[in-house]
């Protein structure tokens, strides 16, 4: 790991004392501050996409490789989910609302191999996040094209992220360009990077290491919506 990582700097971070309305303490995991607007944190730039050339491929340990365009992803059964979303730099978010294929519906289009328990999600810009696939077989597990209602906007993702609301932000990657199905479990780009490899916000699983639990204001500093 770098020296001066991302994981070093925030546990190094001061402790701010924070109030909990009771009524939603239940709902925030430990050292989160509620926001009501939307950071945008990301590695790299935005991307920008010609969609007639854009395909999200499926491979790994299934029957048959696939791909499917933009339109083929349109035309699929969409959800919608109501969820609250925590950022391992302190921010979580409450009642999000997202729109788009839930996971375990698309895992009906493709024929994934018995072995196939882990997933690998690539996206943009060459972000790999890690997933075992029992964790996204939840009601609440989406590819996801819309929030509040309305496209994901380019810095949120578009056109498709996924969302895993019971794990660390850092899981829902934006931009996605490939599924792989794997049968042994495999670091993503955080995960390899002082992060932990399951990432529960409500058990603080922030860090591989040492389970510090120092905050980090990081993002305040960030873009918002
Ligand atoms: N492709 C990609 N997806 C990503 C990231 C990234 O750097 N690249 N950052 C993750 C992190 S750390 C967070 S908190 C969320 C932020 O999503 P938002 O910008 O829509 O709030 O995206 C996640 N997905
Ligand atoms: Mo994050």
């Amino acid at each position: 790991m770098a020296k001066d990582s991302k994981a070093d700097r925030i546990k190094r971070m001061q402790i701010p004392n924070v109030e909990i309305p009771p009524e939603l303490a239940d709902r925030i995991p430990p050292g989160q501050v509620v926001t009501d607007r939307f950071p945008i944190l990301h590695e790299g730039e935005v991307p920008q996409y010609d969609m007639t050339a854009w395909s999200l491929r499926v491979f790994g340990l299934v029957k048959e490789e696939k791909s499917f365009s933009y339109e083929q992803l349109m035309a699929l059964p969409r959800t919608q989910v109501v969820c609250d979303i925590h950022c391992v730099t302190r921010w979580s978010k409450l009642d999000t609302v997202w729109g788009g294929i839930l996971f375990r519906d698309f895992l009906r289009l493709l024929d994934v191999q018995p072995e196939g328990k882990y997933v690998m999600i690539h996206a943009d810009n060459d972000y790999e996040t890690n997933v075992p696939l029992e964790d996204l077989m939840g009601d609440d597990i989406l590819l996801a094209m819309t929030f509040d209602g309305k496209p994901l906007t380019q810095k949120h993702g578009w056109p498709l992220r996924l969302v895993v609301p019971h794990r660390y932000f850092w899981k829902s990657a934006k931009w996605i360009q490939g599924i792989e199905f794997m049968a042994e479990d495999r670091e993503g780009f955080w995960e390899r990077n002082g992060f932990h490899n399951v990432a529960d916000p409500f058990e603080e699983q922030r860090f591989s290491g040492e389970a510090i639990p120092i905050p980090e204001d990081e993002w305040v500093r960030k873009d918002f919506d």
